[in-house]
């Protein structure tokens, strides 16, 4: 199932701090659908989304950050950079009935890719509680 395999993926992919794909993502070296780019964060359609709207976004510099559990002081500029930017992208996709933010944070979470993202969803009736 989906969360089966996104359990996998969260428990393969433990925070090394090794470089990830988002960065190569960043420099263009892998083309992604981009939505939303200023000079601190840059956001694209996820490649497996999960609503009619799913769109990723992310630092371009980690400093640190591969997940919200290791967000320090010095943060908290670009934290509310990426919150702001989440709504643009909700915005630009018209997605004014509601949306859904989500970060996912250390295996628990399924988080999966060790740089800090939010995932912006929407463009259906979101359920509650999330699995
Ligand atoms: P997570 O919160 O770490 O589980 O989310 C990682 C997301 O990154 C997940 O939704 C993937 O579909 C998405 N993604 C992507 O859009 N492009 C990629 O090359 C890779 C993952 I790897």
């Amino acid at each position: 199932s989906d969360e089966e395999a996104a359990a996998k993926a969260a428990a393969v992919n433990a925070d090394t701090g090794a470089p990830t794909i988002f960065d190569k993502i960043i420099s263009k070296e892998i083309p992604a659908n981009i939505v939303y780019e200023d000079e601190a964060v840059l956001a694209f359609r996820d490649k497996s989304p999960k609503a009619p709207v799913h769109v990723l976004v992310i630092p371009k510099s980690r400093d640190g950050l591969t997940e919200l559990g290791k967000a320090e002081k010095r943060h908290e500029e670009i934290l509310g950079h990426l919150l702001y930017a989440a709504n643009i992208v909700a915005e630009k996709e018209g997605i004014t009935e509601g949306f859904r933010v989500v970060i996912n944070s250390g295996p628990s979470a399924c988080q999966s890719v060790y740089h800090l993202h939010l995932h912006v969803l929407g463009g259906r009736q979101m359920k509650w509680p999330p699995g």
